[in-house]
């Protein structure tokens, strides 16, 4: 099972990423968390990606493609993998299914998270206040906007026209109640989980 959790920034798809992991039993890999934790080991790749993050860019389609290319073996030992962050523009969504297709796989589902934009700059706001991460202020939150709006926004498109089960979800209200949303979904269209058994009733 290869699953994407895809939306805007401050979505919420790290934070229901990580429900979703022990749920589902899926491994997370999030390129976001990837690249900030290169950024701060003071690698070359965070070197190279420190301020194209900081601003709110997104870093270059080759170095993040390398990176997946790199990891996806590994988390494909598992019984499945969410991938959290990637594919944000076409071409990574095409790296992406050449990869897979190599191995035989494919993308099995994209959940996407929907939530308003005014929503999703307080959530923003409210973390740049707790964790100051670097690409949390309001000059790098109009820029990642826009970015999604100018280049990620079509990967849903690429996966639709595939015919790939993209479940829609409303990511208004507290994690729990969104991940009760997904649950649901999940439930309802009785995916099978990777052990071949239904989906636990309740989360
Ligand atoms: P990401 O780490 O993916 O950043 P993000 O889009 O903001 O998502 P994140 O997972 O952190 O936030 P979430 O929505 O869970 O990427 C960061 C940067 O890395 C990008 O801008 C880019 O520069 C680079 N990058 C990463 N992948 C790339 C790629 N494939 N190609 C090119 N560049 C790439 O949550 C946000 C906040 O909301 C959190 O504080 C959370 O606690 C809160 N929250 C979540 N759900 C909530 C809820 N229901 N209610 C209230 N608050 C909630």
């Amino acid at each position: 099972m290869i699953g994407i959790i895809f939306g805007p920034p401050g979505s919420g798809k790290g934070t229901q990423a990580a429900h979703l992991e022990q749920e589902l039993h899926l491994k997370h890999l999030s390129t976001g968390d990837i690249l900030r934790a290169e950024v701060a080991a003071g690698t070359p790749i965070g070197k190279r990606v420190q301020r194209i993050m900081a601003a709110g860019d997104l870093v270059p389609d080759d170095l993040i493609v390398d990176i997946v290319r790199r990891r996806l073996p590994e988390a494909e030992e598992g019984p499945g993998v969410l991938l959290d962050g990637f594919p944000r523009t076409e071409t990574q969504a095409r790296a992406l299914d050449s990869m897979l297709a190599g191995e035989g796989h494919a993308v099995t589902f994209v959940l996407a998270l929907v939530v308003p934009e005014d929503v999703l700059v307080q959530r923003i706001l409210h973390r740049a206040a707790v964790e100051g991460r670097a690409d949390d202020t309001r000059q790098a939150i109009s820029e990642r906007m826009h970015e999604y709006h100018k280049l990620t926004e079509a990967v849903l498109e690429h996966y639709r026209k595939q015919g790939v089960r993209v479940m829609v979800i409303d990511g208004v209200g507290s994690p729990e109640d969104v991940f009760e949303r997904i649950h649901a979904r999940f439930a309802a269209r009785s995916t099978p989980r990777v052990d071949g058994s239904k989906p636990r009733a309740s989360a």
